[in-house]
């Protein structure tokens, strides 16, 4: 018989890597040592897996492995390289106030950590892609993260640059580095070491006593010129939203109800090059895990139940900034309108999106903006 304590498993849905780490073992290991394993690293569980009713076994492992939280992100294991021209000589519009000149993106060598469909990666892609920037992807495994050994700070998106010496820089936060890089392709300041220090990490304790790290100036552009333009104000303003009102819209929406949940799964695992039995403990298990998840983070940033009223909302507001121009940034887009398409692109095609195009006006700065990036304009 299958047992566990609802309340506890609830809780430790506030340790996500706990419980992938237990969704993991649960689905890869034989029965009596899952249920071993499980009241061992959790001390959360109480749980008894009997082989003969292989259905309550099988509720068990997806109500375990509906830890699979990041699994949305599984995808393989590969290394890719974009190749592209370098950036040369971008112009900007009248707009927008920073010109970005004599671009160099091809002195730099960068490797990107991530999860392919998380959308603090998508929103970086989005700005390295639109800059033309090459760099090499690798997919993060999100149950051990052993590609993350090397560095002390455990989320993605992490950006690696190798100097001309293999001295290598490692950005952390999708916001971090691209202020960064702006400020490389923007200013005669090349050095990329000095460059990450001007976003310096700050670590905090909350009451209960969970840290946790944040930087400085992330949304900054370091121009070295005294104050910001109206238009500079007006792009970190919408940078800051997306992070800070933005992403936390999404997992509402996207795992809204078990259908759309499973929707979202049926992406994720179509993706990814698990074998068969694990794809179907990522589809159904995370679409369960996901569905519980979405609700807590609901809670959590105070989203009122009618989750899609808050998507529309928010890209009518979007809407609404960018007014008649074609872009925020005028002509080209700007930091902000890269951000606002990242993070919207992370959820292209699922139900919440295509909901979000009928009901609002966001879709033509969506698709101008898409091919500004798919076109690499910013490299032009
Ligand atoms: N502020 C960070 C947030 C990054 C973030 O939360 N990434 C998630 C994936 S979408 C992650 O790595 N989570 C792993 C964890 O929290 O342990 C950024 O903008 O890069």
């Amino acid at each position: 018989m299958a047992t566990y304590t609802t309340t506890r498993f609830f809780r430790s849905l506030n340790n996500p890597r706990k419980f992938l780490l237990l969704a993991y073992q649960n689905a890869a290991g034989k029965p009596h040592m899952r249920a071993n394993n499980i009241r061992n690293i959790s001390g959360y569980f109480r749980l008894d897996l009997n082989p003969d009713k292989s259905w309550k076994s099988l509720c068990a492992g997806l109500g375990i492995a509906s830890g699979l939280f990041c699994t949305s992100y599984v995808l393989k294991h590969n290394i890719r390289r974009f190749s592209s021209a370098s950036a040369q000589s971008l112009e900007t519009n009248e707009t927008s106030q920073r010109f970005l000149s004599d671009v160099d993106a091809s002195r730099l060598k960068l490797t990107l950590y991530q999860y392919q469909v998380c959308p603090f990666c998508c929103k970086l892609r989005a700005f390295l892609d639109f800059y033309g920037v090459p760099y090499q992807v690798v997919e993060v495994d999100p149950i051990r993260r052993k590609e993350l050994k090397f560095s002390e700070y455990r989320k993605v998106p992490i950006l690696v640059q190798e100097g001309p010496a293999n001295e290598k820089t490692q950005l952390n936060d999708s916001s971090v580095i691209i202020s960064a890089l702006t400020t490389y392709m923007s200013t005669d300041e090349k050095d990329f070491q000095r460059i990450v220090s001007y976003f310096p990490r700050m670590e905090s304790e909350d009451k209960k006593g969970k840290k946790s790290v944040e930087f400085g100036n992330k949304y900054e552009v370091m121009t070295g010129k005294p104050g910001r333009t109206v238009n500079e104000k007006e792009e970190k303003k919408w940078r800051e939203w997306v992070d800070g009102v933005l992403v936390h819209y999404i997992p509402p929406n996207i795992y809204r109800s078990p259908s759309e949940s499973l929707q979202a799964f049926s992406y994720i695992s179509s993706h990814s090059q698990y074998n068969t039995m694990q794809q179907f403990v990522i589809k159904y298990a995370g679409a369960v895990g996901m569905f519980f998840v979405a609700k807590k983070l609901k809670k959590k940033y105070d989203i009122p139940d009618d989750v899609r009223s808050c998507l529309y909302s928010a890209a009518d507001d979007w809407t609404k900034a960018v007014g008649n121009r074609k872009f925020m940034g005028g002509d080209k887009p700007n930091l902000a309108d890269l951000a606002v398409y990242g993070a919207l692109s992370s959820i292209e095609g699922l139900d919440a999106f295509n909901d979000m195009l009928y009901h609002t006006n966001i879709g033509s700065w969506y698709q101008r903006t898409r091919k500004a990036v798919k076109n690499k304009d910013g490299a032009r």
